[in-house]
């Protein structure tokens, strides 16, 4: 059950999940209850009209305490992290920020005495020697990329601050994230999102950083706020797994989504030119069992791939008449 009289702040609000969470949070505690914070002010209307913003750097401990003493957060979403293919570029950088930033959050809600914490984990957890196919709760983690390696640390010290302080954080392991409203910055699953907007171009084509074949577990947006609030909301007897639990909607490959969008425009074409984000790519589960995620507090996705590709052609049909008038 949500306590809408809880103020509430969203680190990272104006990332690709950040904008649309924080616009939920605003819908169901009210706009001057939750601070969207970011490294840079909102480009998006809505997100910037709605509610108070702060420019924040997670790294600043001293400036996040200033924030928090102001505002007297009851709960904190910290979805602020580098992903996995802007981390292989700069991995000290993307230790720092993913790391740092979360031991600044969790170290806050302690002092703070903040209710409840919120951070994402992601599939990037597994590695080459994970089972690929329905990828188990509890099974062999060994992530190569320094985003997974970050993501599984942070598990075990979100465990551990729960374990050893008491402090109620909870998480999920996110698939890769598609949504219409804004764009993902820097992840291997980027090409589902990109993919509908070349769609929509007058060339109606779109060449693909992976290979036709590769399967990748996927969520739509709304299914993934419905998930992040729903195990935010629900009692803390029930959230038991205390590292990051699996969650599963579907699993696609790059032929299987461009089939799904020539159902809607049969001249669309797709070509095939692989990189450096093919091998993360490999090193990931291709589905996931989130078994744990369902039985203990009721977890359910409402979108399969033609749903949601039916969803996205035409808000983003939508967007593209709105910005032409
Ligand atoms: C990425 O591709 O890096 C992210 C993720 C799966 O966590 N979307």
């Amino acid at each position: 059950m949500a306590n809408t009289s809880d103020t509430v702040l969203v680190i990272g609000a104006c990332g690709q999940l950040g904008s649309e969470l924080t616009l939920e949070l605003r819908n169901m505690y009210g706009g001057s209850n939750v601070v969207a914070a970011d490294i840079a002010a909102p480009k998006q209307a809505d997100l910037r009209d709605s509610g108070p913003f702060e420019k924040i750097d997670v790294l600043d401990p001293k400036a996040m305490g200033e924030l928090a003493a102001k505002y007297k957060f009851k709960q904190i979403y910290h979805l602020a992290a580098v992903l996995s293919a802007t981390g292989e570029k700069n991995p000290k950088f993307a230790w720092k920020l993913n790391m740092d930033g979360l031991f600044n959050v969790l170290d806050l809600a302690l002092e703070q005495k903040v209710e409840k914490v919120y951070w994402p984990s992601s599939i990037a957890v597994f590695g080459p020697n994970t089972p690929r196919q329905n990828t188990p709760q509890h099974t062999i983690m060994d992530p190569n990329t320094v985003y997974g390696i970050s993501k599984q640390a942070g598990e075990r010290w979100c465990e551990y601050y729960f374990e050893k302080y008491g402090l109620d954080v909870r998480s999920l392991r996110y698939p890769g994230l598609i949504g219409y409203k804004a764009l993902p910055g820097g992840g291997t699953t980027d090409y589902a999102v990109d993919i509908y907007h070349k769609a929509l171009e007058d060339s109606a084509s779109y060449e693909c950083f992976l290979s036709e074949n590769t399967y990748l577990p996927m969520m739509y947006m709304p299914d993934a706020l419905k998930a992040t609030l729903d195990l935010m909301h629900a009692p803390a007897e029930q959230v038991k797994v205390r590292s990051s639990y699996n969650l599963s909607a579907m699993s696609f490959s790059p032929k299987e989504i461009a089939a799904s969008i020539q159902k809607h425009i049969p001249e669309f074409e797709i070509s095939y030119k692989p990189d450096s984000r093919q091998q993360i790519a490999d090193s990931w589960p291709q589905s996931i069992d989130d078994s744990a995620a369902q039985q203990d507090w009721g977890w359910k996705p409402a979108y399969d791939l033609d749903a949601m590709t039916a969803d996205m052609l035409l808000n983003l049909k939508k967007m593209k008449e709105e910005q032409a008038v």
